[in-house]
């Protein structure tokens, strides 16, 4: 291969400014790229880290399990709490959606890139494997 890859921004589910309409096309929109993408390295499922998930977080996490997806997921917005609160909120956001599976949760703040190390670290562990 070109030895490139390339990061897709799916769009947002549930929440914002979606009416219910849009909300089930952009689902479907997810579920059939998702499905029909078998170069996809990874998934990254980017949650907020300053709420418990919520039943959409649960329901693309459970999804992703489901469809053996290759993905881990980033708890963001880590710079909007206590810096001493980070990893233990993260563990208990992973203890919510399942502590059984052997899924990584890394914590994450695209605004003060921080935590990038350990972000990046995981995404090779995928992208080099191609
Ligand atoms: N404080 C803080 N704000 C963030 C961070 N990441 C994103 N935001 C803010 O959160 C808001 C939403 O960011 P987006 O990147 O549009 O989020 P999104 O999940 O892609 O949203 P949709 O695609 O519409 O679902 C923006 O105002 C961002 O500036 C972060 O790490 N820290
Ligand atoms: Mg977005």
């Amino acid at each position: 291969m070109d030895n490139k890859f390339y990061f897709v921004d799916l769009p947002g589910y549930g929440y914002s400014k979606m009416s219910k309409e849009e909300q089930v096309k952009s689902g479907h929109f997810i579920e059939e790229y998702l499905q029909s993408r078998n170069q996809i390295a990874v998934v990254i499922l980017v949650i907020d880290i300053r709420h418990a998930p919520s039943s959409d977080d649960k329901f693309m996490y459970d999804y992703l399990i489901k469809t053996n997806k290759p993905f881990f997921v980033v708890a963001n917005k880590a710079d909007k709490i206590a810096i001493t609160k980070v990893d233990a909120t993260t563990k208990e956001i992973q203890e919510i959606l399942n502590p059984m599976h052997d899924i990584h949760f890394l914590p994450f703040s695209s605004e003060r890139k921080v935590y990038i190390d350990s972000v990046w670290k995981q995404i090779e562990t995928y992208i080099f494997d191609i």
